[in-house]
C-alpha cells in the first residue's frame, strides 16, 4: 500500500510539472463562437467549416458509447456537409438520448502536425453546445491503446491531453450554431497520428443533452489552403423594445427578408404591446418572463406547425405566414407569445417533483389569450350550441380555451391567471378547478356544455 501511494504521487508531480513547462512555451487556445440569428455557418472569430481539412480523410472510429437512432452515420463528422437548419437530426452525429455520450477517434494515417481543430453542432436548444475533452497521440509506445474506452484515462495509455471545451453560455439560450476553434500560440497544437474526443452530455435534467455534431475539422500544417463550404446570407434583423426599454425583441427576417415591410410595421408593434400585457396576464409569484425574445422566420419548418415557441425562441414558418399575413399571423405569434411567458419547461429546473401540465391546458391557455383576450372581434373561437353541447373540454386550443374563457367569466375571474400559476410551477392539478370553483372538474364541463 505504502509503495503504491508514493508511486501515485510521483506520477501526479510529474504530470503536474510537464503541464507548466508547456504552458511556458505554448499555449493551447479554445475559442468559442454562437451564432443565434442568421443562416449558414460564418463566423465572426473562428474559419468555417472546410471541406478539405486533414479530418475529411481521416479513419474516423465510435470507440464508446452508442450513436442515436435518428443520428446520421459518423461520417456526418467529416462529409464537409453541414446542416441546414435547427433541428435535422440526420444531418448530424449525435449519441443516443439519455446516454453518457462516448468516445470516437479519428486516425490521420500519418503522424501530422495539427495547426487547428474546429468542431461546429447546430440545434435549438440544449442539443447545440458542446462539451468534450480532446486529446492527440503519435501512436508510440507500448502502453498505446488506440480505442481507450471509457473507463479507461487517455493520459494513461499514450495520450495527452490537448483541451478541454465547454460552450454552454453562462446565461441566455443555448441554442444555434456553435462553433469552436482549437490552436496553438506557437502555430501547432502538436504533431499527431490520432485525435480522441471524449463527447460528454450537455446536461442531464432529460435525455436530449446530447449534441448535434455537424463537423469536426482537423487542420495540418502542410495541408493546401482551406476550401469552406458556402457562407450564410447576410443578416437582416429588426430589434425593437417597449418604450420603458423592459423587454426586447428581435425577428430575423434572414430567410424571409420579403416579410420585412410587414414584420416591422404590423407586427412589432403588436409584440411590443402584446408581450407585457401577457406577462401582467400571468403574473404570479415575482415571476420574471424573458427579457429578450427572439423571433426567426424559417424555410425550413414542417408545412402543418405555423409557428413554435422554444424556451424564448420563436420560429415562424415562413411560408405559412406569407399566405395569412391579413388573417391568422398576428394571433398565431400572439399564441406563440403565451407559451414564451407560460415558461413551463423551467419547473423542472427548480422542482424535481414538477410534474407536466397537460397538453389540453397549455394550448388552451394561448388560446384563450390569443381569441378571447387579443382578437375577439373575431370570434375564432366561438362554438354553436350545438357544437358546444358535443365538445369536451380537453379537446385541447380553441375548444379548451372557450371553457377556460367560460370558467373565468361565470367562476372565478382571474382563474386563467391562478391556472398559469400552478402549471409554471409544475403543480398543475384537476382539483385546481373544485379549488378555485368549488365544482368538479367534470361538473363544471357539463354545465359548461349545457350552454347556461
Ligand atoms: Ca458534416
Ligand atoms: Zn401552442
Amino acid at each position: 500500500m505504502d509503495r503504491f501511494m508514493k508511486f501515485a504521487f510521483a506520477v501526479c508531480v510529474a504530470g503536474f510539472w510537464s503541464f507548466q513547462a508547456g504552458a511556458l512555451f505554448a499555449e493551447v487556445q479554445v475559442t468559442l463562437e454562437q451564432l443565434d440569428a442568421g443562416t449558414g455557418f460564418t463566423f465572426q472569430k473562428i474559419e468555417s467549416p472546410s471541406t478539405n481539412d486533414a479530418g475529411t480523410s481521416a479513419k474516423w472510429k465510435l470507440v464508446d458509447g452508442e450513436p442515436d437512432g435518428n443520428s446520421a452515420a459518423l461520417a456526418a463528422l467529416h462529409d464537409g456537409r453541414v446542416p441546414a437548419g435547427d433541428d435535422e437530426p440526420r444531418g448530424n452525429f449525435f449519441f443516443r438520448a439519455g446516454s453518457d455520450g462516448g468516445r470516437i477517434t479519428a486516425d490521420l494515417g500519418k503522424v501530422t502536425s495539427v495547426k487547428r481543430i474546429s468542431s461546429f453542432s447546430r440545434h435549438t436548444g440544449d442539443r447545440a453546445p458542446q462539451v468534450f475533452i480532446v486529446y492527440g497521440s503519435n501512436g508510440d509506445g507500448a502502453a498505446f491503446d488506440p480505442e481507450p474506452r471509457r473507463d479507461r484515462k487517455p493520459e494513461d495509455c499514450g495520450w495527452r491531453r490537448i483541451a478541454g471545451v465547454d460552450t454552454r453560455p453562462a446565461k441566455g439560450d443555448t441554442g444555434g450554431r456553435h462553433g469552436v476553434s482549437i490552436t496553438d500560440s506557437e502555430g501547432v497544437i502538436g504533431r499527431f497520428r490520432y485525435l480522441l474526443f471524449a463527447v460528454e452530455p450537455t446536461e442531464k435534467r432529460d435525455p436530449f443533452g446530447l449534441t448535434f455534431f455537424s463537423e469536426i475539422d482537423i487542420v495540418s500544417l502542410d495541408g493546401p489552403d482551406p476550401e469552406y463550404i458556402p457562407a450564410g446570407k447576410p443578416l437582416t434583423l429588426v430589434n425593437f423594445h417597449t418604450t420603458d426599454a423592459g423587454y426586447h425583441f428581435q425577428i430575423d427576417l434572414t430567410e424571409a427578408s420579403d416579410l420585412k415591410e410587414w414584420s416591422e410595421s404590423e407586427l412589432a408593434p403588436v409584440i411590443r404591446t402584446w408581450y407585457p400585457k401577457i406577462v401582467e396576464m400571468l403574473s404570479g409569484d415575482g415571476f420574471q418572463a424573458a427579457e429578450k425574445v427572439r423571433l426567426r422566420y424559417r424555410n425550413d419548418m414542417p408545412k402543418g406547425i405555423p409557428a413554435a415557441a422554444n424556451g424564448s425562441r420563436v420560429d415562424l414558418n415562413a411560408s405559412w405566414f406569407r399566405i395569412h399575413l391579413k388573417d391568422e399571423a398576428k394571433g398565431c405569434v400572439i399564441h406563440e407569445l403565451v407559451h414564451v411567458v407560460q415558461d413551463y419547461g423551467s419547473a423542472r429546473l427548480t422542482n424535481p417533483k414538477a410534474v407536466p401540465t397537460p397538453g389540453w391546458v397549455v394550448e388552451g391557455l394561448a388560446d384563450y389569450i390569443r381569441w378571447f383576450q387579443y382578437e375577439p372581434e373575431s370570434h375564432g373561437a366561438m362554438l354553436t350550441p350545438k357544437r358546444l353541447a358535443e365538445a369536451r373540454h380537453d379537446a385541447s386550443y380553441r375548444t379548451s380555451a372557450h371553457f377556460i374563457d367560460w370558467t373565468v367569466r361565470t367562476q372565478d375571474k382571474d382563474f386563467a391567471r391562478k391556472l398559469n400559476a400552478a402549471a409554471r410551477a409544475g403543480k398543475y392539478d384537476d382539483s385546481l378547478w373544485e379549488i378555485h370553483t368549488r365544482k368538479r372538474l367534470s361538473d363544471l364541463a357539463d354545465e359548461w356544455r349545457s350552454g347556461e
